[in-house]
């Protein structure tokens, strides 16, 4: 058999197709009993379908929309939670909090969530020896699937969005990350009126004033431009509190409570 193609990446998850198929019935049997779980096999092909026997560098939109087609989830208004170099805590926040949705809280999120995957065009199997990285090509079997979610996210959100930022970081807003370059440009101002920013510092860091920043004025502007109505808080307070579940001590969670 023909050598796979060595790419720069960690190869794809060990046990990949068994964890995304028991991912798929725990969302839909345990997790958002509703949603169906009869769909999953077909499921699993669709995502096996996508990028197996491709090379991970050609990989188009068109080859997740089958999948893409077999879950209609929608977020209900006012739920939809984006986040950006904030991961942890946004998720964390989303678990706790119960009914808010960040993208891998809905299906194909939870599906693919610290994942790594890849094919190879003289195999059938996944490459699970190396994976290109994010930067190592355009059309990347994993940037081209998050990218393909972020958006259909984003176009389906209404209502009031939130977005977790990290004021920890002299940029708080990228407009090259994936919120500033997909998402931010996939809401419907005709559907969402009011994008929130919360610019969480980490409970050690320094505080600063991120909202009145250069970075968090860019985001507004952009926001504004779309006619979106922005607001932004630092620190916001619930999400503050499960910072505080590791810091209790801190002087930040004592006061108000
Ligand atoms: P971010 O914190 O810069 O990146 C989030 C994750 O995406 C990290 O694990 C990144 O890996 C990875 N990532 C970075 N660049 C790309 C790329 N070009 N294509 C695919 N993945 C990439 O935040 P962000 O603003 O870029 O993305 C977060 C927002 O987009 C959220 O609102 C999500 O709805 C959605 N999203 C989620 C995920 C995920 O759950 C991935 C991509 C997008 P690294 O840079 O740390 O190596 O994994």
């Amino acid at each position: 058999t023909p050598e796979a193609l060595a790419w720069n990446g960690t190869g794809s998850t060990r046990n990949l197709f068994a964890i995304v198929l028991g991912r798929c019935y725990t969302y839909t049997q345990l997790l958002r009993p509703g949603l169906g779980s009869e769909a999953c096999p077909k499921i699993l092909d669709a995502f096996k379908s996508a990028f197996i026997s491709k090379n991970p560098c050609d990989i188009m939109k068109e080859d997740y929309q089958p999948l893409v087609d077999l879950v209609n989830q929608t977020v209900p208004c006012n739920k939809s939670l984006f986040w950006s170099k904030s991961k942890e805590l946004a998720h964390q926040y989303s678990w706790v909090q119960g009914g808010m949705f960040t993208l891998e809280d809905t299906l194909l999120g939870y599906l693919a969530d610290d994942l790594t995957w890849c094919g190879d065009p003289s195999s059938v199997e996944p490459n699970y020896q190396s994976c290109p990285r994010w930067n190592e090509c355009l059309n990347h079997t994993g940037s081209v699937f998050w990218k393909v979610i972020s958006q259909k996210f984003a176009e389906s959100a209404c209502g009031v969005v939130q977005v977790m930022l990290n004021g920890s970081l002299s940029k708080p807003f990228h407009k090259s990350s994936t919120f500033g370059s997909v998402e931010l440009f996939s809401l419907d101002p005709r559907k969402v009126h009011t994008l929130q920013a919360w610019v969480m510092h980490d409970i050690r860091g320094n505080y600063s004033d991120s909202c009145s920043g250069p970075s968090i004025r860019e985001l507004e502007s952009i926001v504004n431009k779309r006619n979106i109505t922005f607001t932004c808080q630092n620190n916001y307070r619930p999400a503050r509190l499960v910072q505080c579940v590791k810091n209790i001590e801190h002087s930040s969670c004592a006061s108000k409570i």
